[in-house]
């Protein structure tokens, strides 16, 4: 069977984990963290970053881009990258919007208030949450909220790499508790709301919940009532 390396709360982890999902391909998983690999991890890819897919031939195919445009060309049903060469080129720029500046902004309120109390033994420093959350993020949210608008796949009219790509971090920010202002960016918060509740992701999103121990905004309002 191939191996997905790399641990579960990554967002580059999750686009192959929710890849595989859609495509109903089973993997072995090693959930190896980044900062913690094992000797010798170069050889599976040369900048020691995670995911990496291992091929049941024993090939090592690093970065979660190009793990998932791989997966669609040895299974290409159902189709994550469109055919189409204008929806093409839309899906692979918001992937890489969501790859960089967009999961950059979220991580640091992710590992400040989630994995700094639960797996760094420190508490969160507020001023980094406060700046991604009011100036990071932002003008980022105000792009995806105006690209969405009313429908409910980022790309034409069906679901595609670029879906996984921002419904990923959005998970982790899930995992923080703190939800997209619905007053602010309402196409955003109903796609949000939406993509999390496809079976893919809510499987695991759900299971990330039980092993990490995270909550949802759902559960965070209920907590504060
Ligand atoms: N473009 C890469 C990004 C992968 C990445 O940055 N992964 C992080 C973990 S979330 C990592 O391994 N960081 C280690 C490092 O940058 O040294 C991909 O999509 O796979």
């Amino acid at each position: 069977m191939p191996t997905l390396h790399g641990h579960p709360l990554s967002p580059y982890v999750r686009k192959v984990r929710i890849a595989l999902a859609e495509k109903a391909i089973e993997a072995e998983s090693n959930p190896v963290v980044h900062f913690a690999l094992p000797e010798g991890f170069e050889k599976l890819h040369p900048l020691r970053k995670i995911p990496v897919w291992t091929t049941d031939a024993g090939e090592h195919i690093p970065d979660s881009s190009v793990i998932i445009a791989y997966l669609d060309k040895v299974q290409p049903s159902p189709r994550l990258i469109p055919e189409d060469s204008v929806l093409f080129a839309r899906a692979l720029f918001l992937e890489e919007f969501a790859d960089s500046a967009f999961s950059m902004g979220i991580a640091q309120i992710f590992l400040e208030q989630f994995a700094a109390p639960l797996f760094m033994n420190r508490p969160t420093d507020q001023a980094v949450v406060d700046k991604a959350l009011h100036k990071t993020l932002p003008p980022l949210f105000a792009h995806l909220d105006q690209t969405i608008g009313s429908r409910p796949f980022m790309v034409g009219d069906a679901f595609s790499i670029a879906d996984i790509a921002i419904a990923s971090p959005l998970n982790n920010l899930r995992h923080t508790g703190i939800p997209i202002d619905a007053t602010a960016y309402p196409n955003l918060r109903r796609y949000a709301d939406q993509i999390i509740a496809r079976p893919s992701m809510a499987g695991i999103f759900t299971a990330e919940v039980a092993e990490y121990g995270g909550e949802s905004p759902e559960a965070a309002a209920k907590k504060s009532a």
